[in-house]
């Protein structure tokens, strides 16, 4: 995150780490149940060498709010399944969202909590204040964050966004930022959350997905409508 602030403890406890064993994280995820995550689909694409899209590769870390020092509240939890979107487009990031069943249930906490799923119909307006975290970089082309960070950002007008980006903003993508720059998630916050207030509770409306550098002027950073899959997450996950 770019332009952020540290977290309290237990702040956005639907946050998840997403680790690759022997090397650390890479990849935010959100809770959605206690068996699931939902991450960004460009986060489990296989490179060559890595096998990102095999459970055996990754560690989720819950709870987590500093890299540094792993507490006894955080809860270190193997994957069973990386269910990639089957549309996915790697060219245009169109449908950039996964799921991953953890291999057991956790048990929630004051620091483990899931983040409420939008129904197909909920409305996130554009000119809404929305949060942004990970553990991402925190400037472009910078070193990742040890502490997780959080930002306050708007949702875009799509019309003015799909403007800004040359006309890649699918109906399946939003975007949220701070147009005079200065604010944006960055490299390694992808498949975090976009969490927006809503009556006393925190809905899921976007996933990091993509953005043309990181909290450039004019270049807001663009997340996965979630609510466009509502009814795929309920099919595969049962939440
Ligand atoms: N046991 C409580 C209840 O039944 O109200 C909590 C249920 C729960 O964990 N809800 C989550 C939630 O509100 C998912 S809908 N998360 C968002 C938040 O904590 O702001």
């Amino acid at each position: 995150i770019v332009g952020g602030q540290d977290t309290e403890v237990g702040e956005f406890p639907w946050q998840v780490s997403l680790h690759i064993k022997g090397y650390g994280h890479v990849c935010g995820a959100s809770i959605i149940g206690s068996r699931w995550l939902v991450t960004a689909a460009h986060c489990v694409q296989d490179d060559g060498k890595t096998r990102y899209s095999q459970p055996g590769t990754w560690e989720a870390f819950l709870g987590l709010h500093t890299q540094r020092n792993i507490v006894s509240s955080v809860v270190k939890k193997n994957l069973k399944r990386v269910i990639s979107h089957p549309n996915y487009n790697a060219y245009t990031f169109d449908n950039d969202i996964a799921l991953m069943e953890l291999d057991s249930p956790v048990a929630y906490s004051d620091y483990i909590r899931p983040i409420c799923l939008p129904a197909p119909q909920h409305d996130f307006p554009s000119g809404d204040i929305v949060w942004i975290t990970g553990w991402g970089a925190t400037r472009e082309g910078g070193f990742a964050a040890t502490v997780l960070q959080k930002a306050k950002v708007r949702i875009i007008n799509h019309s003015v966004c799909d403007e800004l980006m040359d006309g890649q903003i699918t109906s399946r993508m939003f975007c949220a930022g701070v147009l005079t720059g200065g604010v944006d998630a960055c490299q390694g916050d992808s498949g975090g959350p976009l969490s927006s207030p809503a009556s006393s509770r925190m809905f899921l409306a976007g996933v990091v997905s993509w953005g043309d550098g990181c909290a450039r002027r004019n270049k807001p950073g663009i997340y996965t409508a979630v609510t466009k899959f509502r009814g795929w997450i309920k099919e595969k996950t049962g939440v």
